[in-house]
């Protein structure tokens, strides 16, 4: 690293620790009146930062053979330490794919658990080289704060989840919640969207926000939240893994209350990066419109056109993207097609990829991969 770069290093990462102590600080804005240890940290999204990785992120990379790539601490179908402290979920395998196709190798990867106000500043100081942690593309994000947004790999939206014992049904809306005590996690774009859908629809709520939605759920089972919020995705893994016996919760509004389209997030200006963990995603997504599979794929090598192209046959690109020819062969052979994710770690949540905005677009879905040529 030259001196230069040394420099705006040391400089940026000076810049994100005042970060970090000013979010923590913030921690009383006069919101919280209800549950204990409540830390009403406000989202850092306006907060400028600087961009660290002078040279290409891809050559640096590849020259230190593992990918840094951020996921949830515990985000349940996307990011969970099993008992080996190893991080298991369809993010933790969207870092490990990135991996295979760049290094070759899907265990060439170091996943480092953030919380959601830890983010992108992990990223900016060089932490991380990359986000898959139920991350949602917003404008603020994809330009004050200084990140890149790649294809979406889930469309979510934003729900609620409260005890049926409390009078919610999922027929329940946001004008039941007057006097609601919500709890959700701090740096996101949840904390935003409940309290503008509040004042939206005239009613009052507090609204307490609390370092991770770990926090959040025992918080709610405990009794010192009436409602938590979060993407739904996040509140279908937490009632099927965390439901008590004698509760039964309802995940509303039917229609949620936002977009989050989240997916991989990195720091802006890294096009050659950008372009390997992007045609990642889209690779993965061709090979489900063709029907390939972590168990068929090797069925498929020597194929003709598009798909040959993609698996490193004749005519292949990746070579011209810094990457080896078998790039996504290898992500595909190693950790599988999208829904080959899906199924291993949605569905056993009750989450359908069937006929859902995350389907193909064949399908009626919204997944519409860029030709691959
Ligand atoms: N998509 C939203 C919310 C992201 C978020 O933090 N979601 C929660 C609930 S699924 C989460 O991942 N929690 C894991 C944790 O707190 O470690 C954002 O980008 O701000």
């Amino acid at each position: 690293m030259n001196t230069k770069s040394k420099l705006t290093k040391l400089l940026a990462l000076l810049f994100a620790f005042t970060l970090l102590a000013t979010s923590c600080g913030s921690s009383s804005d006069g919101e919280s009146t209800a549950a204990p240890a409540a830390d009403n940290a406000s989202e850092e999204d306006n907060d400028d930062v600087e961009l660290t990785q002078g040279d290409d992120l891809l050559e640096q990379i590849i020259a230190r053979g593992t990918l840094n790539c951020g996921v949830a601490s515990v985000s349940i179908g996307f990011a969970v330490a099993d008992s080996n402290g190893v991080f298991q979920g369809f993010d933790a395998d969207w870092c490990r794919a990135t991996a295979a196709a760049i290094l070759g190798d899907a265990n060439a990867v170091n996943i480092v658990p953030l919380t959601a106000a830890e983010r992108f500043t992990a990223v900016q100081t060089g932490e991380v080289d990359l986000l898959h942690r139920n991350t949602t593309w917003t404008q603020s994000r994809d330009s004050d704060v200084g990140m890149d947004f790649g294809p979406t790999t889930y469309f979510d939206g934003q729900q609620l989840m409260a005890r049926v014992g409390d009078g919610f049904t999922p027929n329940s809306g946001v004008a039941d919640l007057d006097g609601a005590v919500i709890c959700t996690n701090a740096g996101t774009t949840t904390e935003k969207n409940i309290a503008e859908a509040a004042i939206l629809a005239g009613v009052e709520i507090t609204l307490n926000t609390f370092e991770d939605f770990d926090i959040v759920t025992q918080n709610f089972i405990d009794g010192g939240c009436d409602v938590i919020t979060t993407d739904g995705s996040g509140l279908v893994g937490r009632k099927a893994e965390q439901q008590p016996a004698d509760q039964e919760w309802a995940i509303f509004p039917g229609q949620p209350i936002s977009k989050e389209p989240l997916g991989p997030t990195y720091g802006q200006n890294q096009s050659r990066f950008a372009d390997a963990v992007n045609w990642t995603v889209y690779a993965m997504l061709i090979a489900d419109e063709y029907g390939v599979n972590q168990d068929n794929v090797d069925d498929f090598l020597g194929a003709e056109a598009e798909l040959g192209r993609l698996l490193g046959g004749e005519g292949e690109v990746q070579t011209a993207m810094g990457l080896n020819a078998d790039a996504f062969y290898q992500a595909i052979s190693q950790m599988g097609s999208y829904s080959d994710l899906w199924k291993r770690h949605l569905a056993p949540l009750g989450l359908q990829l069937e006929g859902s905005a995350n389907d193909l677009w064949t399908n009626g879905g919204l997944m519409y991969p860029p030709p691959a040529r």
